[in-house]
Formats: structure tokens, sequence, C-alpha cells
């Protein structure tokens, strides 16, 4: 069980979606559960998040993304990890790239989700273009963590459809390394129709690892932040990358079948409340009788 007495914190920068558990709504739980600090910089602010619902509102929060990192920094914040996920403008990369500026030291992590798109397609408010801003964003991370739409997005490649075989999927690991990032998660990884997971990569020990767990049917929204999110907690609670990877695919594949068997619109995000029990088990943060 761990005793830390020193209490990580995190920086999250996505947008808060008021219904529809995924960006702000999903890490903030998740990382409290896990013993981690979380600040909030939203991005923007929407009723509901945009896969599947219509009619919802946007508030961009662009303009006040520069005076909360001057206000944190006059307040000389530290933070072990900062995570970024869902940015919606050309000028929220820019804005971020100067918040990793100011904000990153020597010691911590630089996490980046690329989110932009799924199942071969941008999501619907991004342009072709927001890729290349984003590519660069992730040139800045130490990890990042991309389904394999974003993966082939970030290095130019055209989408295709899974099953996968081994060399692509390492293929594609490698040559997400080599635009930066020192340690790459790919999501949405599956060799056959059964099992699907994700495969970590440590460019410095050249470690290549998977976790693939029985696939649940439906396209679940918010997963991919449920993922990231409890990767993050893994990784801060000082688990290797894959032993993180591995927690956080077994975390997010309970919390998806128990909203599969509630029978839960897909839209809604999945019930990933009545998993932090294991979770938290899983990070040895309770006692397992
Ligand atoms: O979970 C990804 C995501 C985050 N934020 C918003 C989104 C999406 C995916 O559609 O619309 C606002």
């Amino acid at each position: 069980m761990s005793n830390q007495s020193y209490l990580k914190r995190v920086a999250a920068i996505h947008d808060l979606s008021g219904f529809g558990k995924c960006s702000l709504t999903v890490a903030l739980p998740i990382l409290s559960a896990a013993g981690i600090e979380t600040s909030a910089m939203p991005t923007a602010i929407l009723s509901t998040h945009t896969g599947g619902f219509t009619g919802f509102t946007y508030l961009d929060t662009t303009s006040e993304m520069r005076p909360f990192t001057k206000h944190w920094k006059s307040l000389d914040i530290r933070f072990d990890a900062i995570y970024t996920g869902f940015l919606g403008s050309f000028e929220q990369l820019d804005i971020v790239n100067e918040f990793f500026d100011t904000f990153k030291r020597e010691d911590n992590l630089i996490l980046v989700d690329p989110v932009m798109a799924d199942n071969g397609e941008l999501y619907k408010i991004f342009t072709p273009d927001f890729a290349l801003g984003m590519r660069k964003l992730c040139e800045k991370a130490d990890i990042i963590v991309p389904n394999i739409t974003e993966a082939c997005l970030l290095l130019g490649e055209t989408y295709q459809d899974g099953p996968y075989t081994e060399a692509y999927i390492e293929k594609l690991l490698k040559s997400l390394s080599q635009l930066g990032p020192k340690k790459v998660v790919l999501t949405g990884v599956y060799f056959e129709d059964e099992n699907l997971g994700a495969a970590t990569y440590d460019a410095v020990t050249g470690q290549i690892d998977y976790t693939l767990v029985p696939k649940i049917p439906g396209y679940y929204h918010g997963t991919g932040d449920v993922f990231a999110s409890a990767l993050l907690a893994g990784l801060l609670n000082d688990f290797s990358l894959s032993e993180s990877a591995a927690i956080a695919v077994r975390f997010t594949a309970e919390s998806i079948r128990r909203t599969y068997e509630a029978g839960t619109d897909i839209r809604f995000g999945v019930n990933f409340e009545q998993s932090f029990p294991s979770l938290l088990k899983e990070l040895k943060l309770v006692k397992v009788p």
C-alpha cells in the first residue's frame, strides 16, 4: 500500500462537456480517485460533447488560457504532469506550447492525448490542417496516447481498418516516437476480431508490450479519455509504462462492459465510477483482503 505523503499535481487541459462523460468530467474524478491533485484549464465549455449529439452549445475559452497560465505562473505552481486533450483551435495549440515552455521541468511529464479523430474520421469540428498543428505539440511531449486514426493523421499516412499485424503496429509506434516522444501508447489495437487493447513502446529500452482484452460491441464515447486518465494515474503512482497501460485497459474495459450490460446510450459515456474499487486495488492504494 502506498503511503506517499507527497501529493502529486497534474494540470489537465481539456474541454468541459457538461453532459456525456469525457474530457475534464472524466480526468478530474479518475485522477482524484487515484490520489492525484488536479488543476483544470478548460479549453471550451459545451453542453454536451460533439459525438452524436446535435444542438450542443460551445463556448470557446481560448481568451482565458493565457491569463490562467500567467496567474498560475505567478503563484509558482509546480506540476508533476501536464495532461492535454481536446483543443479547439490553432491558437490553443500555440497557447499549450507556451504552457509547456512555462511549466516543463527536468522531472515532470508532458502527456499529450492528440484528441481529434476516431474510426478513420476527424471529429466534425477539425480540418486536416489541425493534425499538423497537433503533430507539433506531440513533438514536445514525453508520452503521447493516440488511437490508430490519430496516429495515421500525425504521420500523414492513410488510415486503414484492422485487424492489424504486429509489424504494422510496431512501425506506427516507432514512427510516432521519432516525432519526439520517448514513450508512445497506441489504443484501438487488434490482431483478430475478438480482442482489443493497447500497445506501448519505450524508445529508450526498445520494449514493446501489448494488453488485449475481449472486445465489447458498440462504440462508447469518452473511452479514450478514461483510458488516458487511468494511464496517467498509473504512471504517477510509479507503475511502468506497460503496467500502467495494462491497468488502464482493464479499467476501461470493465467500465465499458458494465455500461453495455446496463444498455446505456453509447453517447452518454461509460460507467467508470463503479470501477474505482478495482482501479484502486490495481494501483495498490487500498488493501486487498
Ligand atoms: O472524448 C473526445 C472528445 C472530447 N471533447 C469533445 C468531443 C470529443 C469527441 O467527440 O466532442 C468536446
